[in-house]
Parts: structure tokens; C-alpha cells; sequence
């Protein structure tokens, strides 16, 4: 693994300015007390000038937030991105959020999180929240580089070598995930998610074979403008999952870690004997077992089993983690740091985590653009409760548009040491990948009624 310097900047030594650092005025000022003064000047008048909404679709759709200060050259960069919608969120910054902003001292990151949350009275919400989590990673990015230090720095500093990563396997049939999770650990991975399609259910959450599988969803060019539907039944689902994880340590050994993500679509009482049945194959964790508005369900799968839960991707106000932290009902914390409103609050649930034994594991998708997944590691080196990070992989589209972002080197992620959160969006290329419509697929019973996805 790759080993870094603890802190890029040390004491009576100059800061190193790269070209597209944004601290070059302290570099451009000579010794360090003119360093000094030119950086408290800055400091103490610095403004937001700008906030720029852009939303491109390389690949896939994708809302950046810049925030561009009166210091030029300096700004940060934050995303705020909500699968299938991200017009919705484009307008809360544009029209609401970003009038606010203008004149404001960047640097005021928790004063700023507080009117933002607070301000529009209705609180919380998948909206209001992702975009809040725009603006806060972009005030995160722009103190790192006013500082000249990677955000996990500002966040208290490194407490581990790399951030345990996992990736998703996936298959037609439990051979095909087995070879999909054998990929993955030849790739370095010692932790995968692994999830099949199950017999008889058209399209099944999580297998990338099908049309309709989890994969594509929000890839528009596979998929229709409407949303797709897959057919889900509780029952084939809990006598196949088991038998998969049986197959699966049978045929891998003890070793690796595997997880598995319900997607909550199961009621308590089912969730429980799933947790229960798969008590054998000592999962890492079972994610989201049950919908958001089930979540008191929770104790019964405790009562059944030591399953360690995951849970949280699709829940957006920060309070509602607090009973499931401090009941202890879940293992591990899981929204996603740019749904549930940014670093600055993330921090905070995590700290609340810390004191119940509750590990992290941030929400970590192909939807979500490398701000976010960024933002996730940035926190994930400085936090002491960090549990495991998911990965994925951008195409070279994306990662054109939107540079910069985590690297990954045997099983773990890291983060380059530059100011900031480390990412960037390129505009003018952001302009030939314009919007597309798209939506996440829903799932109906085999009688016809909706079921969650
Ligand atoms: C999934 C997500 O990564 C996961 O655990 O649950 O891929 C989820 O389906 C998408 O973020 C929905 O947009
Ligand atoms: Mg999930």
C-alpha cells in the first residue's frame, strides 16, 4: 500500500503551491511572515462571488456545485447529486440556496450548514439535504485549500494507513457470483458485496445482467425514459439468499469478507429469519433489511440474530440516526455523506456512533459523483469508528468531467495529499454531456402491487 507524508506543510516550512492549487497568492508573497500577512488578509475578507450548479451526464447524470470566492483562482467544488433527481436539486441551489450565499465568508462552514438547514423552516428531506451537502463540500474543499491541507487533516488527521474498501459481485446464478466475488478479490478486494438474481423473478435488485438491474439504473443510455419495473417476492428471495451464502463460503473459505444489501425490501419479521439464516456465513454486514419507515423492526432482527445491520442510505434527516445509534440497533452507519447534508454533519453522527460502539459506512455508489466519494475517505482516514467504505469504479468519461477522487491499491482507498477535498469539475467538458432524463426502476408483487425497489 502506499505510504504518505503525515502533513504536507510543516512547521516554518513554505507552502508547496502546485499550479492548480488555489493558495498560490501565499507562494507568490515570498517569506513566510508576508505569507502570513497576505493569508490573515485574505482571511478576513474573503467572500463567496459565485455558485455555480452544473449538471452533466457523462455516463450518467451528475449535479456539481462551485463555489467561487472573491479570492480568484479559489473556489471549491462539491456534489450534490440525487439519482433520479437531480433537477430538483439543481433548482433548490439555483433558485433558493445560492441567493443566500453571495457576499457570505466561505470559511463560516457550520454557520452556513445552520441557515441552510434551518432557514427554509421545513427541515431535512433527500433535496433540501443533497443540496446543502453540495454547498458544504465545496466550504470543506475551499478550507483545505485555504489552509493547504487535505480536508482529513482539518478533520482531526489520519487515523489509519487506508480505508477498507468493498466492491459488488454479481450474478445470474450463485457459479456466476462466486467467479464475480474470485474477480474481485484477484483485483485486491478483501471485502465484496454479493448479490444474485433469484429464480423465477424477472430482474432482480443488484444483478447486473438484466436490463433493469441496479447497475444500469440511472445509466441512461440503457435505459428507458420512463422507469423500468422488476417483480419481487419475499419468498423465493429468502430461501435462495441463504443457500448463496452457503455456497459461497463453501467454495471461498472463511477469508473474505462478503455482504449482502436487502435494498429494504423486506418486512421486519422477514428480515429476522433472513438475519437469522445467514447467521452461519458470518456476513461483515446485512444492509438496509427493511425500509426507512419500518425501522423500529429493527429490534426484532436483533432479538433473532448476531447478523451485524447496516443501515441508512435512503434516510435523510441526521436525527433519525440518533435512536438507532443510541439503542444500538444498528451495527453500522450507512447514509451517504452528500445525502444526509455534507461533512459537517456526517462528522457529527459519527462522533455520536464513536460512544455506542457503531461503525461508519458511507453510502458509496456510481450515482454519487468523486466530491462525494472523496469527502467519504477524507473523513473515513480521520475518524476513529470507521467501519468500511463502498467503491466503485467511474468510467474514463466521467473521470474526465470530473477529475480527481480516491485511489484504491490492495483491499484499501486513499486519498492524493493535495488541498482540499482533491476533486474538480471541468466545465466547459461538463457542457457536452448535457442532462438526460432518466429514473430508477420500481418493483411490483407478482399480483401487481408496488414494492419497493
Ligand atoms: C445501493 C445503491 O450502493 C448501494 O448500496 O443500494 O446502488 C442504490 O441502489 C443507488 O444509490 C440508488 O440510486
Ligand atoms: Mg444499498
Amino acid at each position: 500500500m502506499k505510504t504518505q507524508k503525515a502533513n504536507p506543510i510543516r512547521r516554518g516550512q513554505k507552502p508547496r503551491a502546485r499550479k492548480k492549487d488555489n493558495v498560490l497568492v501565499m507562494q507568490a508573497a515570498g517569506d513566510d511572515k508576508k505569507i502570513q500577512t497576505v493569508t490573515t488578509r485574505l482571511r478576513s475578507s474573503l467572500k463567496i462571488t459565485d455558485v455555480r450548479v452544473i449538471v452533466t451526464c457523462p455516463d450518467r447524470n451528475y449535479v456539481l456545485v462551485k463555489v467561487l470566492t472573491s479570492e480568484p483562482g479559489l473556489y471549491g467544488v462539491g456534489d450534490a447529486t440525487l439519482n433520479g433527481r437531480e433537477l430538483a436539486v439543481a433548482a433548490t441551489l439555483e433558485k433558493h440556496i445560492a441567493p443566500m450565499l453571495i457576499g457570505r465568508d466561505p470559511q463560516q462552514v457550520e454557520d452556513i450548514w445552520q441557515c441552510l438547514y434551518r432557514a427554509p423552516y421545513w427541515r431535512a428531506g433527500p433535496v433540501q439535504m443533497t443540496a446543502l451537502a453540495g454547498i458544504d463540500l465545496a466550504l470543506w474543499d475551499i478550507k483545505g485549500k485555504l489552509a493547504g491541507m487535505p480536508v482529513y487533516q482539518l478533520l482531526g488527521g489520519r487515523t489509519r494507513r487506508g480505508v477498507l474498501a468493498y466492491t459488488h459481485a454479481t450474478g445470474n446464478n450463485f457459479d456466476e457470483t462466486e467467479d464475480a466475488v474470485r474477480r474481485a478479490m484477484e483485483y485486491g478486494f478483501k471485502a465484496v458485496r454479493a448479490q444474485v438474481a433469484i429464480p423465477g423473478l424477472e430482474g432482480t435488485y443488484g444483478t447486473s445482467l438484466r436490463k433493469t438491474s441496479e447497475e444500469t439504473a440511472g445509466r441512461v443510455d440503457q435505459q428507458a425514459d420512463l422507469p423500468t419495473t422488476e417483480v419481487f417476492e419475499p419468498g423465493p428471495y429468502l430461501r435462495t439468499i441463504p443457500k448463496l451464502f452457503e455456497h459461497l463460503r463453501l467454495k471461498l473459505g472463511d477469508e473474505v469478507e462478503l455482504l449482502h444489501d436487502v435494498h429494504q425490501k423486506l418486512s421486519p419479521l422477514e428480515a429476522a429469519r433472513l438475519a437469522h439464516d445467514l447467521e452461519p456465513y458470518r456476513l461483515f454486514f446485512l444492509e438496509d433489511p427493511v425500509p426507512p419507515e419500518a425501522k423500529d423492526g429493527l429490534r426484532l432482527i436483533r432479538q433473532r440474530s448476531a447478523t451485524p445491520i447496516a443501515m441508512g442510505e435512503i434516510i435523510h434527516s441526521p436525527l433519525d440516526f440518533v435512536p438507532l445509534i443510541t439503542e444500538r440497533l444498528i451495527d453500522y452507519l450507512r447514509c451517504a455523506v452528500t445525502h444526509i447534508g455534507g461533512l459537517t454533519v456526517a462528522r457529527k453522527l459519527a462522533s455520536l456512533a464513536e460512544f455506542y460502539q457503531v461503525k461508519t459506512a458511507w453510502h458509496g455508489p456510481a450515482d454519487v459523483a468523486p466530491p462525494a466519494h472523496a469527502a467519504s475517505v477524507h473523513l473515513d482516514l480521520a475518524i476513529q469508528n470507521f467501519g468500511i467504505q463502498e467503491l466503485v469504479f467511474f468510467p474514463d468519461v466521467a473521470r474526465e468531467v470530473i477529475p480527481g477522487g480516491p485511489l484504491f491499491q490492495g483491499g484499501y482507498m486513499d486519498v492524493e495529499d493535495s488541498p482540499g477535498l482533491g476533486t474538480d469539475v471541468d466545465e466547459e467538458l461538463a457542457r457536452k454531456y448535457p442532462y438526460r432524463r432518466s429514473y430508477l426502476p420500481l418493483a411490483r408483487r407478482k399480483d401487481g402491487s408496488v414494492h419497493d425497489w
